[in-house]
C-alpha cells in the first residue's frame, strides 16, 4: 500500500536518576558517597533508506517511544543509556509539527540519521555533591524528563519533472515509453492511483519523471482524487502538462493551470512544458494548428506516446528543463 502521510506520537527517553550511596568496606565505618550517575534517555531518530518507498509502517505503529536511562548505582556505577528509537523513512520525507505545521526535518539523503528529540540527561549521583560543608550528601539529581511530540510525517517524492494531466491523457503511457518504469495504462480514467517514478537517461544524466493521478476540474475542492498528489511535485524543477490532442486540449490546459494555481505551494510558478499527446489521432495536424492559434507558449511538443512519434523532442525538452540552471539564485 502506498502511504504518503502519517501522524505519529514520538517520545524520547527520560534520563535515569542519580544514585545515593555510600562506600561500605570492612574496617571503614563511614565511607564517602559513591552514587553513580543515571544513564541518558534514548533519542528519537529518523533514518532515510533508499529501499523504503512509503510511510506504511508508520501508519501501523503510530507511536514511537525511546527507552529510559537506567538509574545509577553504588560504587560509582553509571546507569545504562536508554535505547534510541529509529523511524525508517524514504528519501523525500518531511517531518512537521502537527499543530503549527512548522518544518522540523527535511530528509533527503539516504543513510542519514537525524535526531528529532534528544533523550533526557541522566541525573548526577551523590558522589558529585560532596563538599567541605557536606561530607555525606544524602541527595542526588533526578534524571531529566523525555519529550513528547505529535508530528505529521509526509512523503514528497523526489523527481525532476512532474506530469500533470487530466485522466486518460496518456501520462502513464508517456512515462512508460520514456523510461523503464512499468505503470498501469488503461483506457479508463483514474487508472493511476499512486505516483509512479521513472528514470530517463539522457547524455549520461538521469532525469527522474513522476507520473501522478489525473486531475479534474474542481480537484482543489476535492473532486476526483483531489489535489493531494500535487504535493509530490513540490520538489520538482518543472512540470509537464500532458494533454490529449483529440479532447479539447485548450480547455484541458486551462483547467490544469487553474487547479495547480489553486493548490499553491509554488507549483504555478515552476517552469513548464506542454505535451500535445495522441498526435496519431490528428493525422492532418488540424487539431495541433488550432491549439497553436489559441495558446501562445514557448515550449510545446506534439507527440504520440502510442506510436513513438517525436519522443526525441519530448526527451530533449525534458532534459533542458531538468538541467536548466536554478533561476532566481544569483
Ligand atoms: N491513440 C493514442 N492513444 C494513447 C496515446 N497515449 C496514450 N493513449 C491511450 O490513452 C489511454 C490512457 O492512457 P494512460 O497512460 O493510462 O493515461 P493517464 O493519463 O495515465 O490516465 P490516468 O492514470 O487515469 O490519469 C490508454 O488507452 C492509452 O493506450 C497516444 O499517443 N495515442
Ligand atoms: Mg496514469
Amino acid at each position: 500500500m502506498f502511504v504518503d502521510e502519517a501522524t505519529i506520537v514520538v517520545r524520547s527517553g527520560a534520563g535515569g536518576r542519580g544514585a545515593v550511596s555510600f562506600r561500605r568496606e570492612k574496617y571503614i565505618p563511614r565511607g564517602g558517597p559513591d552514587g553513580g550517575d543515571g544513564g541518558r534517555g534514548g533519542d528519537v531518530v529518523f533514518v532515510v533508506r533508499q529501499n523504503v518507498k512509503t510511510l506504511a509502517a508508520l501508519r501501523v505503529n503510530g507511536r514511537y517511544n525511546a527507552g529510559n536511562g537506567a538509574g545509577g548505582a553504588g560504587r560509582l556505577m553509571t546507569g545504562r543509556d536508554g535505547k534510541d528509537v529509529q523511524i525508517v523513512v524514504p528519501p523525500g520525507t518531511v517531518v512537521l509539527d502537527a499543530e503549527s505545521r512548522d518544518l522540523l526535518l527535511d530528509l533527503t539523503t539516504p543513510g542519514r540519521r537525524s535526531v528529532l528529540l534528544q533523550g533526557g540527561r541522566g541525573g548526577k549521583g551523590n558522589a558529585h555533591f560532596k563538599s567541605s560543608r557536606i561530607q555525606a550528601p544524602r541527595f542526588a539529581q533526578p534524571g531529566e524528563d523525555g519529550e513528547e511530540r505529535t508530528v505529521v510525517v509526509e512523503l514528497r517524492i523526489i523527481a525532476d519533472i512532474g506530469f500533470v494531466g487530466l485522466p486518460n491523457a496518456g501520462k502513464s503511457t508517456l512515462l512508460k515509453v520514456l523510461t523503464a518504469a512499468k505503470p498501469r495504462v488503461a483506457s479508463y480514467p483514474f487508472t493511476t492511483l499512486v505516483p509512479n517514478l521513472g528514470v530517463m537517461r539522457v547524455h549520461d544524466h538521469d532525469v527522474v519523471l513522476a507520473d501522478i493521478p489525473g486531475l479534474i476540474a474542481g480537484a482543489s475542492g476535492g473532486a476526483g482524487l483531489g489535489t493531494r498528489f500535487l504535493k509530490h511535485l513540490s520538489r520538482t524543477v518543472g512540470l509537464a502538462f500532458v494533454l490529449d490532442l483529440s479532447d479539447d486540449p485548450v480547455s484541458a490546459l486551462a483547467t490544469l493551470e487553474a487547479e495547480v494555481k489553486a493548490y499553491g505551494a509554488g507549483l504555478a510558478t515552476k517552469e513548464s512544458v506542454v505535451f500535445l499527446n495522441k498526435s496519431d489521432l490528428d493525422p492532418e495536424g488540424e487539431l495541433a494548428r488550432r491549439f497553436f492559434r489559441e495558446v501562445k507558449r514557448d515550449r510545446v511538443v506534439v507527440l504520440s506516446a502510442a506510436t513513438g512519434h517525436n519522443l526525441e523532442g519530448a526527451r530533449r525538452v525534458l532534459y533542458d528543463l531538468a538541467t536548466a540552471p536554478e533561476r532566481g539564485e544569483q
